[in-house]
């Protein structure tokens, strides 16, 4: 059980994000590593809707990984992989989305990040919501969870607080030279206002589809890796379509305790 304290959850409202310190364990960190490296070097099968994406620079031709670890940008769409989706399921982990979106819940999109050493890697100040037809976006959230230390130096991600209570922005293409594929950029986003949040492998963000944000280069040697998923509440609405039977959208329910 991790149920949030009232001051925590309006700590949510006021900011747009909330961080858990070590919500999820060391021994279940260690698993999702080991089974993202394994997924990555090709050592098991991918379920046929999971991607794994180099970075841009490796796509480009414009840096030779030092290992196949050292090309890899991301990996998405984990749903139909229990080891990694056993995350998504954390006990912990849904007791605190239940308390930011109400008890019965979808999980709607998931996501390994990989920052290796030596690439650009930075993605832009952006917002969730771009990504999301669904609505409304109080009844979104994302988690995000460090599986190694993200730091300055390693590339941690920085949030705008307060930002949730605005509009969505439009997005764009940075004017970067090398920018990861489906990463997009509000232009004009105010630096100055920026907060980064150093986080320790465990900890988590919790954060709203508003919240503008992003992350820096990796200037360490070492990976900073994270594994990440959204929530929507069952009562969202689409205008295009029945999203609850999306590909990469899985029901959770309530839970047990309040069916
Ligand atoms: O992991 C990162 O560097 C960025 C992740 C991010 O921006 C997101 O989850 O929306």
């Amino acid at each position: 059980m991790h149920r949030l304290t009232q001051a925590e959850q309006e700590q949510y409202a006021t900011d747009g994000f909330l961080l858990v310190s070590e919500l999820i364990d060391s021994a279940a960190i260690a698993h999702y590593q080991d089974r993202f490296i394994e997924l990555a070097l090709g050592n098991a099968e991918t379920p046929a809707a999971m991607k794994i994406m180099r970075d841009i620079m490796v796509v480009k031709g414009a840096i030779d990984p030092k290992s196949t670890l050292h090309g890899v940008n991301k990996m998405i769409n984990f749903e139909e992989d229990p080891a990694l989706y056993a995350y998504v399921l954390e006990a912990g982990l849904l007791d605190c989305v239940r308390d930011l979106i109400g008890d019965d819940i979808y999980s709607i999109s998931t996501n390994v990040f990989n920052k290796p050493p030596d690439v650009d890697g930075r993605h832009p100040m952006h917002q969730d919501l771009r990504y999301f037809r669904i609505r409304p976006a109080d009844k979104i959230i994302a988690s995000w969870t460090a599986l190694s230390p993200a730091t300055r130096e390693t590339g941690c991600l920085a949030v705008i607080p307060g930002s949730h209570k605005g509009k969505l922005h439009d997005h764009a293409d940075p004017d970067w030279e090398y920018v990861n594929a489906g990463f997009y950029a509000i232009e004009n986003a105010d630096l100055n206002e920026r907060q980064h949040v150093e986080m320790q492998p465990g900890d988590t963000l919790l954060f709203h589809p508003l919240l503008i944000h992003g992350s820096g280069r990796n200037t360490s040697q070492a990976f900073r890796r994270a594994i990440s998923a959204h929530y929507a509440a069952a009562d969202c609405e689409s205008p295009v379509r029945e999203w609850r039977i999306g590909k990469s959208v899985r029901a959770i329910g309530k839970a047990a305790t309040c069916a």
